[in-house]
């Protein structure tokens, strides 16, 4: 079951993050809406159905869950760089996932939410400085402090975690 549920691991970061592991984390986000969508193009409506584990979410949720996910990421980015070490607000991702919007609409509207999110969120992180990757924001359910460079390797792999879930998921 941890297998299907981490399909490539929990997130490990490297003691010290380089500019290449920087780089690579940058152009896994640039990459991720072509990957879904790359994945998710030639399905049917009743292929969004599948799960990819007995009780996991469903193809559809994967998608929506996803852009949910990102879009709070993006606003968590732009208040570190804006604000001292703010506090951000966490959501209950279960629960989001269990909304019309999540459960029931087709996955085209949280493509084109990924296509335009990260396409700023890439050019954003390609174009921080070193002392703005350094920023920090507190996670108040983690009680302690995260860069942005750490947080955008989270990303990375939250985006590579997901895409995983996808192709099982198809297979299923
Ligand atoms: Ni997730």
């Amino acid at each position: 079951m941890d297998h299907l549920k981490y399909p490539i691991g929990k997130y490990s970061p490297p003691e010290n993050i380089s500019k290449s592991d920087l780089d690579g984390w940058i152009s896994t986000i640039e990459n991720f809406p072509g990957e879904v969508k790359r994945k998710t193009e030639n399905l049917a409506e009743a292929d969004l159905q599948k799960t990819y584990r007995p009780g996991g979410w469903t193809l559809r949720q994967l998608v929506h869950h996803c852009a949910d996910s990102h879009m709070n990421a993006f606003i968590r980015f732009k208040l570190a760089l804006t604000e001292d070490c703010p506090t951000i607000k966490p959501y209950e991702e279960a629960l989001w996932a269990e909304l019309p919007d999540t459960v029931e609409m087709p996955i085209n509207a949280s493509l084109q939410i990924l296509e335009g999110l990260h396409v700023r969120w890439a050019f954003l992180l390609e174009n921080l400085t070193e002392s703005q990757l350094q920023r920090q924001y507190t996670h108040p359910e983690h009680g302690k402090n995260f860069t942005l460079a750490f947080t955008a390797g989270m990303y990375s792999w939250h985006c590579n975690h997901h895409l995983a879930h996808m192709g099982l998921a198809i297979e299923n």
